[in-house]
């Protein structure tokens, strides 16, 4: 019997593939989605910017308690360079701009930068 209908829709929705409400409208059932890429945001060493500016940066920006930044702080100094946190890239970028205002404001030579994850 099934040969006397041409073109029979097949599948849950019908063979609609969750995209037809009924009504002309396009309605994705489960959208396509991509996970955002990730981007460090780093510190560098210097040998001139004092540690509790940089520790008071930790909190301030990144969220850090004063025991988070103060391991950041100390691991930058002893290696050079250091992670604050991951972001998404706008985030990234504004944690970059506002640590280089705000360090730059107190002249002082702090480093910031980001890399993608
Ligand atoms: N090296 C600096 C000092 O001895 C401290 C410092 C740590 C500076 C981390 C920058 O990203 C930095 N005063």
């Amino acid at each position: 019997m099934d040969q006397d209908i041409p073109n029979t829709p097949s599948g849950p929705d019908g063979g609609r593939e969750g995209r037809e409400s009924g009504a002309g409208v396009m309605l994705k059932a489960r959208p396509k989605t991509r996970r955002p890429s990730m981007y460090k945001v780093l510190l560098l060493n210097d040998d001139f910017t004092p540690m509790d500016f940089v520790v008071h940066i930790l909190e301030k920006f990144f969220g850090k308690t004063r025991a988070e930044a103060t391991d950041i702080m100390l691991h930058v100094h002893r290696r050079g360079v250091g992670i604050c946190g991951i972001y998404t890239y706008e985030i990234a970028e504004t944690k970059v701009t506002q640590v280089m205002d705000y360090a730059r404001a107190r002249e002082q030579p702090l480093q910031c930068t980001m890399e993608k994850e």
